[in-house]
């Protein structure tokens, strides 16, 4: 059974601990049984793309170095890579395409449980769409960008208008590289094309088209995603919530929501407060009902509602061996099928809702978007009916919780920064310059197994942050970062460097600021190209002494993320190589290479620190290029050797 978490947090080392106990598996003992692991799939050189196959590349070159249809080491992990992008591109823009479809069923149907929260925003999305907003009605305005954002996905002609937001310099960068994407659909079809037998067989066009579906994904489907979320469901605003599996509570129906899509979500966070509801669990014998998420879910109505966050994608398992949940509700995407084996260990309830994700043995309630409020009242009800099922002698919750504040946005940390009265990135761009901060860093993504359960995250973030490297976080990093203090303020004075303390104590902020969700990290890309147009740190957002990173990787989503950083000039550190060790070439185009071509590149560092500091040197070699003044506090960075 699983080995104890040392670096997890206290919660999840008790469920764990539990599970060992009571011989249930969860995704560390899936872990353990299938190593080892197979070592041609780790280096991206198996392929199974025709039935003239499986072939493999031996890697030390006594066996075949090519597959049957002559393909190579360079082919076939290219392509391997590739697929990762459409997967991780074709998921996040589809959840874009399904909010667009309900804001569009927001502006044209009256009785719709959906309506525009932020007409506000819905006018500056207008504007990048070059629709009129002067004198014309919110549901007008709301029909015409809900179309054109639909537009995005399957345009025959033009380009994705949702790269407008990105810097000049930028565009441009991808017009000359012939990466500009056509259509969202269009190039995530291109790549099944491509990588199909006998297409497309240079590794490095190869990769080309994997950059030009990521930019559609950043740039498009994901930003279609964020920005018609924020007109939907409101643009979130800095608030104080709680994290960890502490958050679920005995006395009351404990309902959690799991997966990514807000449309069902933020339903049930409004509908789970209403009196008949919250009277009918106190009948039952509760104290009334407590919504709690996981995942991207979670993030979601954490920042939009204050909703607590039962916890990161490797606790949705932990939370059902509380054995006082009621019913988790899953929607889409990172959702373990071990679920179900767990939830029948315990009175939990495991309802699907979208046709796109059914689970053999849960039960399906069918979400519709124009049945919304009603579908929600359904759900609610099993939970509560659930409660009587419960055995209370098996309840064991840990207490940890964590206090936290989440919900900053593009358009809320430049309030923050500029100050009440005058809406500005200077501020920033300003302690930038003036080396107060040094720089900053997007740290994002998912836990795996393969690593100690957050070391990646936790370490890397304090390092940057001593540092004076102000950090933005989205997805299950940003969850870790809440249960482990950080993104509350006062973790400044515990863990920054001097100059970023001073910044974080003049407006306010922590020094790791929660974007959201994973489609969120557009909310990254719209502050990246906010400072560019602020001025005074080059032109191109591959100017900017920033990095990313994902330290403990594990989805297509992922890969998709980090191409798209990449080919947004930004320097991308992941913990786990990609999957592309078994050929040489690709493994330097992507690490070296690119970064002429692009302005961004890969690297690869398990250990955190290192990896940190790696990000750190990035970061001081685009300070010495724009010839910015020295750092004010920090301690010389010692590098890695
Ligand atoms: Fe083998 Fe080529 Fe078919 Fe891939 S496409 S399985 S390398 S024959
Ligand atoms: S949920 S993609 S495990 S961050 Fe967005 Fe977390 Fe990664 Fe899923």
């Amino acid at each position: 059974m699983a080995k104890e978490l040392k670096y997890a947090d206290k919660a999840s080392q008790a469920m764990v601990k539990r599970a060992c106990d009571e011989e249930i598996k969860t995704v560390w003992d899936r872990y353990e049984d299938m190593q080892p692991q197979c070592g041609f799939g780790t280096l991206g050189i198996c392929c199974k793309n025709c039935s003239m196959g499986p072939c493999r590349i031996d890697p030390f070159g006594d066996g075949p170095q090519e597959g049957i249809c002559g393909a190579n080491a360079d082919t076939i992990a290219a392509r391997n890579l590739v697929r990762m992008v459409a997967g991780g591109a074709a998921a996040h823009s589809d959840h874009g395409r399904d909010i667009a479809h309900t804001l569009l069923m927001a502006a044209e149907n009256p009785e719709s449980d959906y309506k525009v929260k932020d007409a506000d925003k819905l006018k500056r999305v207008a504007a990048v769409y070059g629709i009129k907003t002067d004198g014309r009605e919110i549901k007008e305005i709301a029909a015409d960008v809900a179309r054109a954002a639909l537009e995005e996905f399957g345009r025959q002609e033009g380009e994705v208008q949702m790269i407008k937001n990105a810097p000049a310099a930028r565009q441009k960068v991808w017009k000359d590289l012939g990466v500009t994407p056509r259509a969202i659909d269009r190039e995530i079809v291109e790549i099944m094309h491509r990588t199909h037998i006998g297409v497309d067989t240079e590794y490095k066009n190869i990769v080309k088209q994997g950059i030009r579906a990521s930019i559609a994904d950043g740039w498009g489907g994901s930003m279609v995603a964020t920005e018609l979320s924020d007109i939907l469901f409101g643009l979130p605003k800095p608030i104080r919530a709680t994290a960890n599996l502490g958050v679920i509570d005995k006395d009351y129906v404990n309902l959690i929501v799991h997966g990514h899509e807000p449309t069902l979500s933020d339903i049930i966070a409004t509908v789970s407060q209403k009196k008949e509801l919250v009277e009918k669990a106190k009948k039952a014998g509760a104290k009334g009902i407590n919504l709690a998420g996981i995942c991207c879910t979670a993030n979601e109505i954490l920042m939009r509602h204050g909703i607590a966050v039962a916890g990161s994608v490797m606790q949705q398992e932990l939370a059902v061996l509380t054995g006082a949940v009621e019913l988790m509700l899953v929607d889409v995407q990172c959702l373990y099928p071990g679920l179900e084996t767990v939830t029948k260990c315990f009175h939990t309830k495991l309802v699907t809702t979208s046709p796109k994700a059914k689970m053999p043995g849960a039960e399906h309630i069918e979400f519709h978007e124009d049945r919304a409020v009603e579908i929600a009242t359904q759900i609610i009800e099993a939970a509560i009916d659930n409660f009587k099922n419960r055995n209370s002698e098996n309840i064991h919750i840990p207490k940890n919780t964590e206090r936290l504040v989440a919900g900053f946005s593009a358009e809320s940390v430049f309030d923050f920064l500029g100050g009440k009265y005058r809406s500005t990135y200077r501020p920033l761009n300003d302690a930038v310059i003036a080396g107060r901060i040094r720089g900053a860093a997007g740290v994002i993504g998912c836990s795996n197994p393969n690593v100690p359960y957050e070391e990646g995250h936790i370490k890397m973030v304090k390092e940057l942050i001593k540092n004076d490297v102000i950090v933005v976080t989205t997805g299950c990093n940003a969850i870790s970062c809440g249960k482990h203090g950080l993104l509350q303020p006062e973790s400044a004075f515990k863990y920054a460097g001097e100059g970023l303390q001073e910044v974080c104590r003049a407006v306010g902020i922590p020094p790791v600021l929660h974007l959201g969700s994973c489609v969120d990290n557009s909310r990254i890309l719209m502050v990246l190209a906010n400072v560019v147009a602020e001025g005074g740190l080059g032109s191109d957002i591959s100017d900017l002494p920033v990095a990313g990173a994902a330290p403990e990787w594990m989805s297509e989503k992922a890969v998709s993320i980090g191409m798209y950083f990449v080919a947004s000039g930004v320097y991308t550190m992941i913990g786990h190589p990609l999957p592309v060790m078994g050929s040489k070439n690709l493994y330097k185009y992507l690490t070296e290479e690119m970064e002429q071509e692009i302005g961004g590149k890969w690297a690869f560092e398990l250990d955190p620190i290192k990896a940190a500091h790696k990000m750190i040197e990035h970061i001081d070699k685009k300070r010495a290029a724009l010839k910015l003044k020295p750092l004010m506090y920090a301690q010389a960075f010692e590098p890695v050797a």
